[in-house]
């Protein structure tokens, strides 16, 4: 909107058609956006209360939408659904912005293909939830070359010059791993399992994915502190459930001393769940097999009701107000914290999950 704006006055100023926009010389110095002068409203807080109540953008006041590309990875989880639920609700008419959505399916050639039509719309702002880390420099050359700025949410980019975004947000996901080791360690002990040999296995998520390469790694960190856990093999569930129950079918064939399951998302655990009970063996507090999984959506705390999953590794997906803020503290010229982390939680069996689950956002 705002270089269409900007056109508009210039193509004024060369033939000087109009009188409205002051006469060509003020039009040719105008290379601010006229609505990057107007103060941004205050930042929407970078809570879960935050996401069906973000504050209307003076935009909105104006009448003049911000126009938002969103490349969303795809719909593979419940954490995904909750997501383009926060952005689509967040990124209204009514708050002042034009939101256009793309669902990538999980391929990262759709992602660059969907940033690439954003720029040939000429979009204000690009907003990428990349798939994997690797292989974004071209397109985000191409975003800078047009003068759009990229705001990265959810997965990270690995890309060697950190000013072709603006900035992160999303969660902590070494930290994820960790707090599941340490979780992990606790509760073998309480069980007085504490010096037994564990065998475990790991459904991965989509390999190169920021949430896998961090779950990973926070895992790998707690194993090597501990020299009785034993990771017989990991394979990657994709995110999904389908994949996480295929994948956790093949490890139960492969081996029959299984203690815990690490999934790298709660869909993946629903999966692992269904493939363990069909194999004639249970699992949960009272089962063969600990089950722990990530994102700690609405439906990990039923399976834990049920009896099903150990404990869930929150990772936040609300960030469509997160992302509305930085955009308005863009807008108003303000800088950003290129780095945002989401504080992050986790939950077990042993909490009173029926009303935590109650008041759950996602
Ligand atoms: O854990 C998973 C989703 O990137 C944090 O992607 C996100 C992950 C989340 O598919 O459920």
């Amino acid at each position: 909107m705002k270089r269409k704006v900007l056109s508009a006055l210039l193509i004024a100023a060369m033939t000087a058609a109009t009188v409205g926009c002051g006469g060509g010389q003020q039009a040719a110095d105008t290379q601010a956006p006229a609505e990057t002068e107007a103060p941004a409203d205050d930042a929407a807080p970078a809570d879960d209360t935050a996401a069906d109540d973000a504050a209307p953008a003076d935009n909105a006041a104006s009448g003049e939408l911000i126009t938002v590309g969103y490349a969303q990875v795809g719909a593979e989880s419940d954490w995904r659904t909750a997501n383009t639920e926060s952005f689509k609700s967040t990124f209204t008419e009514e708050n002042g912005y034009k939101l256009i959505f793309d669902d990538a399916q999980q391929k990262q050639e759709n992602q660059i293909k969907a940033i690439r039509s954003f720029i040939q719309q000429e979009v204000d702002y690009i907003v990428v939830a990349p798939v994997v880390e690797t292989g974004w420099e071209t397109v985000l050359e191409e975003a800078k070359e047009a003068g759009i700025p990229v705001i990265l949410s959810d997965r990270m980019m690995d890309v060697s010059d950190d000013t072709l975004y603006e900035a992160w947000v999303g969660g902590n996901f070494v930290k994820e791993g960790e707090t599941c080791g340490d979780w992990l360690a606790k509760y073998l002990e309480e069980q007085g399992r504490g010096e037994e040999e564990i065998n475990m296995v790991t459904i991965q998520g989509t390999i190169g994915a920021s949430a896998q390469v961090g779950r990973t790694e926070g895992m790998a960190n707690k194993l090597a502190e501990h020299s009785n856990w034993k990771m017989l093999e990991m394979q990657s569930g994709e995110f999904t459930q389908a994949k996480g129950q295929e994948v956790m079918e093949s490890f139960l064939k492969s081996y029959d001393d299984i203690d815990v399951v690490i999934c790298e998302n709660d869909n993946e655990a629903f999966g692992a769940i269904d493939a363990i009970k069909a194999a004639g063996k249970t699992c949960g507090p009272d089962g063969d097999i600990i089950v722990v999984s990530f994102d700690s959506v609405k439906a990990a705390f039923e399976s834990m009701i049920a009896g099903d999953l150990n404990a869930t590794f929150e990772c936040n997906p609300l960030h469509g107000p997160r992302v509305a803020e930085i955009i308005q503290k863009l807008e108003a010229g303000e800088t950003v914290d290129k780095i945002q982390y989401v504080d992050e939680a986790y939950f077990d069996t042993s909490m009173d999950l029926e009303t935590i689950l109650a008041e759950r956002a996602y």
